[in-house]
Formats: C-alpha cells, structure tokens, sequence
C-alpha cells in the first residue's frame, strides 16, 4: 500500500495500482505542480519495482561520432559542425578502427555510433564504419543511426528505407539508438528541427527496423520551448508504437542542455524537473521495460536519485562523449566500471551488468559472455 495522499492523484494512484494505463489527461495531471514530487516518485517506483524489482542495470560501453559536420542546424545542438569550423573532423578507416580496438581493449560490449550528415560523404563511407567495425570486433555490438541518419542514407542511395536498413544490418548493425526523437508534435519540431526527418519518418523508421527483428531504444528531448502537453502527446505515440510491435527497449528522457547552442537563453531544467519527467515516463509508458537516466545528461547524483523515480539503468562507462560536453555538460567523460557500480549501490539498489540487448553479462578470464534476458513488460 503506498503512502500518497493527495486527493486529485487519487484515481491516478488507483490505476497504477490496479496495474491499469494512463489517460493523456492523468498525464498532464501529473505535470500540475500541486502534485507534489514525492508522491509522484513513489508511483513510479512503484512500477519500476513491479518491472525490475531492485535491479539497476548498467553495461560497458564507448561512443563513436564518426563526424560532426552535417547538413541541418538543430537550433538545441551544439555538436555540429561546418566543414570550415576549426572544430570540425571527418574520421579515416584507421581513426574508426581504433576506436574499436579501444573499446574491445576496455572490456566494452557495445559501441553508440551517431554522427553528423556530411554533405561530402557518399552512403559507402556511413556503411563501411559499420563493416569495418563489426569486421574487425564481431563481439562488439554495434547500436547506430538514428531516423535523421537512416531518412538521409535514402536520399544518397535513393532506395527505399527496408532497403538501407536491410543493408546496414547485413553490415553489422545490432540495433539503433533513440535519437532524433526531440519532440514529434510538429509545432515544437518545426521550431527546433525544421528540415530534419519528421515524427512520421522517425515511426517509420523504428516500426521497420522492429519489424526486421531489431530492438531500438526512444527518447524525448525536453526543458526547451515544449509544453507538457507535447510530452504527454510525445509520450503516448511512443507507447502506441509499442502497442504494436513490441521493439523498443528503453526510453530515455533527455534534459536540454542550452551552452553553445541557438537556445542558450534558456535554462536548463533543474534536478526536480529531471525527476519529474522521470517519473512521468515511467507512469504513462508502461509497456517498455526500462527506463534509463542517462548519468552523463542529468549528473551523478540526480542519475542516483532518479534510481527510485521510475529509472532503473543509468547508461554505461561511457568514452569520447561529445553531444553533451559540446553543450555544457559538468559530468565526467568516463566513469569507471567500480565508480558505477558504487553510484548504484550508494543509490540502495543492486548493479547488474547487462549488454545492449538487455541480457546479464558473464565475465570470465575468456572474456564475456550474454546470459538470461532481464526486466518484464
Ligand atoms: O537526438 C542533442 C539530444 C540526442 C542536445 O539510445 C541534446 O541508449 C540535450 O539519443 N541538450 C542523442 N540533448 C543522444 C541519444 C542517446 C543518448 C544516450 C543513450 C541513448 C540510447 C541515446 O541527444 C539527440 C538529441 O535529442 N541532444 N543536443 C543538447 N544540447
Ligand atoms: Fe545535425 Fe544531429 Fe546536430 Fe541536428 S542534432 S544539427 S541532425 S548533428
């Protein structure tokens, strides 16, 4: 029996006990500041522990971007790049390849792989950071591409979308990040991503690759010109698609972060916000298994405390993060597997190394190895 108490969230409390789904008006409820946060947290983790008892899940993992220059200027990315920036790079074969050694020397299971959309880059250079990689380090798992990415490698090879994805999986695709997503209501992304691949590519793309036997994660960029309304409307075509095919895995809520962006007059969301959000995607999206509170975007300490706000991975390792430090990120590039798992534990719940595809990993002096799926619709 839980500890709430405030009237206008009884309903909403007895539908989550009852196991029963959230309405797009209990959503907004949710984001009324009369609801106090606690009581909002001690719903989600409620969920949370139904779902993944005192796990908290991490793995081993690095980041590749094989090139910041791109085509489209994200009015929230500080990333990006014109190939005149002294910022600028384009990676080799040799650069690529030894970020995999790297990786495979550090004990990582997988490599995040998104970049920029280089206008003088062919679709062969995007699909031979794939091959060469999984060429190379078949055990290193490969989670890459975005929509943004998937929509652009059509327009080079003017093939249909199974085409390019069918392709990239016979490169060594493993599975695909939730980026791109920002906020789908088109009155947000025309203000923040004009010309990049709409809400309607974004599904298209997830749906196929689930379709073709991929998981994929999702995420929600939020703290910028967006209104509850278009995260409670962002929130809910995520769960739809979920309905139907069953392929996402985790969601992560993504905080703006403003430095070195075209929104830098607006402040990044504080720690209560994070957790708020937090929580209200663990309450409305009840049929995806985890929800991850990415350490590197929302600190080391909300990340913990976020463990009992409906959150229950945290990301990983995590080497050569640039999104975010870009933007003005405080956290450290990396942490340590013993730093990790200290933060879990500090958060009072039990660290469980787990690989992309969110199976227990088995270490031995031969290396690693996946075991039994974890976590429950
Ligand atoms: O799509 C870009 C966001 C995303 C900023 O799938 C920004 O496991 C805040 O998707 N402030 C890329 N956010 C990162 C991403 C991700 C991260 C961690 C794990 C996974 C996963 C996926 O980052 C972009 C955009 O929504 N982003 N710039 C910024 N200034
Ligand atoms: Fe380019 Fe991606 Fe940045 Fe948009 S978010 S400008 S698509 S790198």
């Amino acid at each position: 029996m839980l500890r709430t108490s405030t009237p206008i969230l009884a309903p909403i409390r007895e539908k989550v006990e009852a196991g029963e789904r959230l309405s797009f008006d209990d959503g907004l409820l949710l984001y009324d500041p009369q609801v106090p946060l606690p009581e909002l947290g001690e719903l989600a983790n409620l969920v949370r522990e139904r779902k993944n008892g005192n796990a908290a899940y991490y793995n081993i993992n690095t980041h590749l971007n094989p090139t910041n220059v791109c085509v489209y200027r994200c009015t929230f990315c500080a990333f990006r790049a014109d190939l005149r920036d002294k910022k600028s790079y384009w990676m080799n074969d040799e650069q690529v390849l030894a970020r995999g050694q790297e990786a495979v020397n550090n004990g990582c299971t997988e490599m995040h792989i998104v970049g920029g959309l280089h206008h003088q880059a062919k679709y062969e250079w995007y699909r031979k950071v794939i091959s060469l990689l999984h060429e190379a380090y078949p055990e290193l798992h490969l989670k890459a591409w975005t929509p943004v990415e998937i929509d652009w490698f059509e327009r080079l090879t003017k093939q249909p979308l199974r085409w390019v994805m069918e392709d990239m999986i016979d490169a060594g695709l493993g599975s695909m990040p939730g980026g791109g997503a920002e906020i789908f209501h088109p009155e947000v992304r025309s203000q923040i991503c004009e010309h990049k691949a709409d809400s309607g590519r974004w599904f298209e793309t997830h749906r196929t690759a689930h379709e073709l036997g991929l998981r994929t994660n999702c995420t929600m960029l939020y703290g910028h010109v967006e209104k509850p309304f278009h995260r409670i409307d962002h929130l809910i075509r995520l769960r739809e698609l979920q309905d139907e095919t069953n392929g996402f895995q985790t969601f992560i809520p993504l905080a703006f972060h403003p430095d070195n962006t075209g929104l830098s007059h607006i402040k990044k969301p504080t720690g209560p916000e994070d957790l708020r959000t937090m929580a209200v995607s663990r309450l409305m999206l009840d049929n995806i298994p985890h929800i991850k509170a990415y350490w590197i975007m929302l600190g080391i300490g909300t990340a913990q405390i976020a463990l009992s706000y409906g959150a229950d991975d945290i990301d990983g390792t995590v080497r050569h993060e640039l999104i975010y430090h870009d933007a003005g990120a405080e956290t450290p590039e990396m942490m340590t597997v013993a730093d990790l798992r200290r933060l879990i534990e500090e958060a009072g719940r039990e660290p469980i190394e787990r690989d992309t595809l969110y199976r227990r990993v088995e270490r031995s002096e031969a290396g690693w190895e996946a075991g039994a799926a974890i976590g429950s619709n």
